[in-house]
């Protein structure tokens, strides 16, 4: 695990080189990032790497099992309705600040560009997967829903509901367009399952996988989280257990 200090050395960084994308692939640029004092090896792997792609496997690589966690069916009304209706009236909305919010049905979303990619699933609490995604890129979305130069995050809401309190997620620009992050309506060639997060979940592959939302019915851009449930970024970040950034 990081610590406080690399991540505030991080996400300034990060935010540095969201701009300046011809900088970072300067030799002499990250060279001088290379040897800045004081910075740790994990430090300087997030300073320079967080647009880096996350490594991508072989159909031979994936795990025979996949299993779930967290919420496996989400227990509202409004959920078993969808899962009767085959998500038929799901809608996904993406709004906030945005200047043509959206609401899209899945089999819109499915019509939309796909990605599909191989990768490692890693939780926090000690166990790894490697699985097959297919989905839409979020940056996709983003773009086509005119996201407003105020908005910094993308926060995500979700249809469950753990100890009364709604499950939601957010991660910053920098993995927003992060090519492989995708919001999945597949896994290993079928639709996505009850499990995994039907009808739509999100895979931000440098992330650990409490970061991964599923079960997904709303898209929100912000320029601040503090108004956004326990003001954190997230339902493990609200109740102090995990870390907001939880790069891999
Ligand atoms: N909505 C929602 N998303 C969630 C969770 C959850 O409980 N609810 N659990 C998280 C955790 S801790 C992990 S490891 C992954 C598990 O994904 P999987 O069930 O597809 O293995 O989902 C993440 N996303
Ligand atoms: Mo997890």
């Amino acid at each position: 695990m990081i610590d406080r200090r690399q991540l505030i050395l991080a996400s300034g960084s990060a935010l540095l080189l969201s701009g300046c994308d011809r900088l970072n692939g300067n030799p002499a640029f990250r060279q001088v990032l290379r040897s800045a004092e004081g910075l740790t090896m994990r430090a300087q792997r997030l300073v320079t790497d967080r647009t880096a792609l996350a490594r991508e496997y072989s159909e031979a690589d994936m795990s025979p099992i996949f299993r779930s966690n967290g919420t496996r069916l989400p227990d509202t009304p409004d959920y078993a309705r969808h899962l009767a209706e085959r998500f038929t009236n799901y809608r996904l909305r993406v709004d906030g600040l945005v200047t043509k919010p959206l609401s899209l049905s899945l089999e819109q979303i499915r019509a939309l560009p796909v990605r599909t990619q191989v990768t490692r699933h890693d939780c926090v609490e000690g166990w790894s997967a490697i699985g097959k995604w297919h989905g839409v890129p979020l940056g996709l979305l983003l773009k086509g829903a005119g996201l407003s130069s105020r908005a910094r995050f993308v926060v995500f809401h979700c249809m469950d509901r753990l100890g009364g309190r709604p499950y939601y997620e957010s991660i910053d620009l920098v993995d927003a367009f992060h090519p492989q992050t995708i919001l999945a309506w597949g896994m290993n060639n079928r639709a996505l399952e009850v499990p995994h997060g039907a009808p739509l979940r999100l895979r931000v592959e440098r992330q650990l996988g409490y970061k991964h939302a599923k079960f997904v019915e709303r898209i929100e851009a912000v320029e601040s989280l503090a108004g956004i449930h326990g003001g954190r970024g997230g339902y493990w970040e609200d109740s102090g257990d995990y870390e907001w950034y939880a790069g891999i």
